[in-house]
């Protein structure tokens, strides 16, 4: 969301996926810096607001984590209502985290504008992967991006919530036909979305 002056942004950002990935410690490390071993499951859902500056502006993240733990059919799409982005995340060490990332990108598709940025992290990096998979090939051709992280470590993390920002921004940008006023931080790997996908 922009206001009429264009100094004070607002973006939405959803992180969901299977319960015990990691979403609520990524915001958490983004926000806080901290990293907590314990778990503590999200009950529907959690919100916190992170402000930072892009050049001139003050841009308001506001950082949405989605209860993992649950039954995706009973999940009500309007979680998903006017998100810039969605961030689903997988845990590189849980195989059934994988197996249901196209439920909930697909659960995000039914109400999410076609301008919304999807993005998808393989977290728990500092951890043994379950299988031998090539983890980007995961992203397949439905992600605009793709991430590695680690909210224990902190790797990516940062990277994760900038690029996407800055993808929100460069996509505002294009609409309106204005220069987003500062260096946008490029995407290491962009893909873009077809119909066509992947098998785990
Ligand atoms: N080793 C390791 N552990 C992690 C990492 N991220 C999260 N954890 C641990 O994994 C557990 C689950 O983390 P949460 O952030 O609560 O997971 P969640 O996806 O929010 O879970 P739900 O709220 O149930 O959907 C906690 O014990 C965390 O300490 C990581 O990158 N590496
Ligand atoms: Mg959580």
């Amino acid at each position: 969301m922009v206001d009429q002056q264009g100094e004070q942004e607002s973006y939405k950002i959803i992180l969901a996926g299977f319960g015990y990935t990691g979403k609520t410690s990524l915001v958490r490390k983004y926000t806080d810096g901290l990293f907590n071993e314990a778990y503590v499951a999200t009950l529907g859902s959690d919100f916190i607001v992170k402000r930072i500056q892009r050049g001139k502006k003050a841009v308001d993240l506001n950082l949405w984590t989605l209860q993992g733990q649950c039954d995706i059919t009973t999940v009500p799409s309007v979680n998903f209502r006017f998100a810039d982005a969605v961030v689903i995340v997988f845990a590189i060490n849980d195989d059934k985290s994988m197996l249901v990332l196209d439920q909930w990108r697909q659960k995000a598709e039914e109400i999410v504008s076609t301008d919304t940025i999807f993005a998808l992290v393989a977290n728990k990096c500092d951890m043994k992967r379950m299988q031998e998979k090539n983890l980007e090939d995961m992203a397949g051709n439905f992600y605009d991006l793709y991430f590695q992280t680690s909210a224990r470590t902190g790797e990516g993390v940062d990277s994760l919530f900038e690029t996407v920002t800055d993808m929100i921004v460069a996509k505002q940008a294009s609409r309106t036909g204005k220069s987003p006023g500062f260096k946008l931080r490029q995407p290491s790997i962009r893909r873009r979305k077809t119909s066509t996908g992947f098998s785990c």
